[in-house]
């Protein structure tokens, strides 16, 4: 569907977007043809009409399934190269983009290759895109702690390479604080942080995602709504939720898009930022998500303009860089 002028041409950022859920299914054949690889779907309508989710494991299942094909560091250069073009053209102006470490390494894929091939696109993006960027490991929470402590190891090595950490995949049954001494680590090591907390667990991972990992801006969130006292909390300390309206659907976090808590959160003095999450499985790039946003759950232009501004704010950009985007 086309946008409206006003949500596309709103420059903003995309704080929540992984580049691996980017991978449309255009190019997972185009790749899987470059590395020889067969594929089990007949063509790419096939593989699309697979998008259909129950819960957040059902999409994580194809999600690590169709990254299989990013092989070479041309593969995720041609990823990111995709990602920002489309993103640049909804008027992304500045994203930083999550990346899934160990969801390479355990299948053979070493970081290097991941890091090269990304940073071949990423460090041109500006040029070439108008996209400025920065880069987010994300441990995976379902692999546990000390397989984490292993990747952050390899990380450090790195470190002058990304912006900082996050924690994502499957969360119900790995609450944050299992992850502490990793991320007192990261923080050590001068890193930003973030982690997913509250898209299908419980406020208490929000809190803990706070009070014991010490983030600084909370992925989804979307079940803070059912603690008030988190609510006022996250309000009062301006904590940036980065909020993901058309992957909650599709994950079925909530139920229709009108049911979405996103008018309560900002009612309640919330920083929410409006994200893509993954762009290729779950109906569109970030300005998607404001012409949905905006058609059904009644945001005006004023209040768009808001959430695009919160982007800004809450990115991890110093101050002269900002003022480039607002
Ligand atoms: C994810 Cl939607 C979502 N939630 C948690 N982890 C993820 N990794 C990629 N997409
Ligand atoms: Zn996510």
């Amino acid at each position: 569907a086309p946008e409206t002028p006003t949500t596309s041409t709103l420059p903003k950022a995309e704080l929540h977007v992984h580049i691996e859920g980017a991978l449309e299914p255009e190019l997972t054949f185009d790749r899987a043809r470059r590395n020889g690889i067969t594929l089990p779907y007949t063509d790419v309508e096939d593989l699309r009409g697979r998008y259909d989710f129950s819960n957040l494991q059902s999409f994580l299942d194809l999600y690590y399934t169709g990254m299989n094909v990013l092989r070479r560091a041309e593969d995720f250069t041609a990823l990111a190269d995709d990602y920002l073009a489309r993103a640049a053209h909804q008027g992304v102006r500045h994203a930083e983009i999550f990346f899934d470490p160990q969801a390479h390494t355990t299948r053979g894929v070493s970081l290097e290759t991941a890091l090269d091939g990304l940073e071949a696109s990423l460090s041109s993006s500006r040029e070439r895109f108008g996209v400025s960027t920065g880069l987010i490991a994300c441990f995976l929470r379902d692999r546990g702690p000390a397989e984490a402590e292993r990747m952050l190891d390899e990380l450090l090595e790195h470190s002058h390479r990304i912006t900082g950490v996050g924690l994502d995949s499957a969360e119900l049954g790995y609450p944050p604080a299992d992850f502490a001494n990793v991320f007192a680590r990261a923080r050590e090591a001068g890193l930003h942080l973030v982690a997913h907390a509250g898209e299908e667990g419980p406020a208490e991972y929000v809190w803990q995602a706070l009070d014991v990992l010490g983030v600084e801006r909370i992925d989804h969130g979307i079940r803070s709504v059912d603690d008030e006292e988190l609510v006022r909390r996250i309000a009062r300390d301006r904590v940036p939720l980065t909020v993901c309206p058309l992957s909650n659907v599709r994950l079925r976090c909530v139920n229709t898009l009108p049911e979405h808590c996103l008018p309560r959160l900002v009612d309640a003095g919330v920083r929410t930022t409006i994200n893509s999450d993954d762009p290729s499985y779950f109906g569109g790039h970030v300005g998607d998500n404001f012409a949905a946003i905006e058609r059904e759950l009644g945001f005006g232009a004023r209040d768009l303009r808001e959430f695009a501004l919160n982007s800004v704010e809450a990115a991890f950009l110093p101050e002269p860089e900002r003022d480039r985007l607002r």
